[in-house]
């Protein structure tokens, strides 16, 4: 089985290699995303480190002189019509060196300094002319990752408190998850919209999988008023329809922290390393504070501009297991949660939704349906804090099933069939690394 599920992920990211990234899917997403780049590095560096770095570094290229890093980097050689919010939409202004209608102007969760640190430790196994090459790609994107720290947390901490605010749910990389569903209900939903900009995603998958039309509407509303602003972030709260601080997304901001401190102590800069420890703990003390709540005993999102914690107990809930500063006291609930008839770590990988919960919807988009990323975090979360016949149980589950199931976008909660986009090449690239690594993350506490 692992002879065979290796060699089909090393396909599909042979064949949704771009030259100089790689693509999410060949026709659902034609462009470079975000945080797939990072959960793709984390991959290909088993069979490819130069590719890795390379697709890290076609990402960074297009960082804004803020230290954004767009959600999206556009192909140019790929038709507007090929994807919908495509480059037009968008029309981000020059900057730079790049030209007008690069990128989008929003972001996603910042696996990169996890994936760089991955990638950097992995290429060593491929002999000292990789490891060079990790060592110099490493250097280059260090001050890079840096600066979209820097960004996140200055100009996205729109409530004040030491956490990242997302401004769009698309932002959070879980789009449709009902995490967002009381925040978004106070924001417009102008359907005449959907007649002036015409959704592609129902030309590809089916209706029933995606988000609505009134999702969609508000989607573009909130794309819209930022754009107006030039994708400037000042007054926020005020401007802004949309303002939410997310568990999954603060805690990979966390451990992007730590994967710094491990970077900077490679590149001997001693003082940084023990600046992003820092960091770090101070923004896992933060979610405590912030995103928990103790009558439902898990993490939830934040509606920065009416101050509530959505009741949804969503798996961005689980995420900040990832982080070694967790308090015993939530690492507990965040076990009990994962192993409860909620998420079930039975047999099958955890559900992007509460499979307990009235909306829990098997096929539709985020909100039911499992995810190999996620789940690749939670198993990082579990080896954290010891729990290794979790992890490995977790481990099993997930190479399992995309190899009965292939290597789609993501899979039916309860049959485990895939859905979405076919070779989709996160799913490829997690597998790799599910066979190849067993390892611990370095700050992980003793079992
Ligand atoms: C919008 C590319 C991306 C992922 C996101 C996933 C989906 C896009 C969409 O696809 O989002 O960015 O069109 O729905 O939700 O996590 O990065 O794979």
């Amino acid at each position: 089985m692992s002879a065979e599920l290796w060699n089909s992920a090393v396909r599909v990211l042979e064949t949704n290699w771009s030259g100089d990234h790689m693509v999410p899917s060949r026709k659902l997403y034609p462009h470079q995303w975000s945080w797939d780049a990072a959960f793709i590095a984390i991959g290909l560096a088993y069979v490819n480190p130069t590719r890795a770095w390379r697709d890290l570094r076609s990402l960074f290229e297009a960082q804004w002189p803020d230290g954004r890093v767009p959600h999206i980097v556009f192909d140019p050689a790929t038709a507007e019509a090929d994807y919908f919010p495509g480059p037009g939409f968008w029309d981000v202004p020059a900057y730079a060196n790049r030209p007008a209608r690069g990128s989008t102007g929003i972001v996603q969760p910042p696996m990169h300094a996890i994936a760089a640190w991955d990638v950097y430790r992995h290429a060593a196994a491929h002999g000292a002319n990789c490891a060079q090459e990790a060592r110099t790609e490493l250097e280059w994107l260090y001050p890079r990752l840096v600066a979209q720290q820097e960004y996140l947390t200055g100009r996205r901490n729109v409530g004040g408190g030491g956490l990242v605010s997302i401004v769009h749910p698309w932002e959070s990389g879980l789009d449709n998850s009902p995490a967002w569903d009381e925040a978004m209900a106070n924001v417009p939903a102008d359907l005449s919209l959907l007649t002036t900009y015409k959704r592609r995603d129902l030309d590809v998958s089916a209706a029933a999988h995606r988000p609505t039309d009134v999702d969609y509407a508000r989607y573009v509303g909130l794309v819209l008023t930022y754009r107006a602003e030039g994708y400037d972030d000042h007054d926020l709260l005020d401007r802004h329809a949309f303002a939410v601080e997310c568990p999954s997304f603060n805690a990979i901001m966390a451990g992007a922290e730590l994967s710094l401190a491990q970077i900077a102590g490679v590149l001997g800069l001693a003082a940084e390393a023990a600046a992003h420890r820092e960091r770090a703990q101070r923004i896992t003390a933060a979610i405590v504070k912030r995103l928990w709540n103790p009558q439902s005993r898990t993490f939830h999102a934040l509606d920065v501009k009416t101050g509530k914690l959505s009741p949804e107990h969503c798996v961005s809930g689980l995420m900040p297991l990832m982080l070694p500063d967790l308090p015993a006291e939530h690492v507990e609930a965040i076990m009990t949660e994962a192993r409860s008839s909620r998420f079930g770590l039975e047999g099958l990988p955890a559900p992007s939704y509460d499979r307990t919960a009235p909306g829990f919807d098997t096929m539709r988009y985020w909100r039911g349906p499992l995810w190999i990323n996620v789940n690749w975090l939670l198993r990082r979360g579990l080896l954290v804090h010891g729990f290794r016949d979790e992890a490995e149980d977790l481990r099993t589950a997930m190479v399992r099933l995309v190899h009965r199931n292939d290597h789609f976008e993501y899979f039916h909660p309860i049959t485990g069939e895939g859905l979405g986009a076919p070779a989709f090449s996160w799913t490829a690239a997690l597998s790799l690394d599910l066979l190849a690594d067993r390892s611990v993350p370095a700050y992980a506490r003793a079992a």
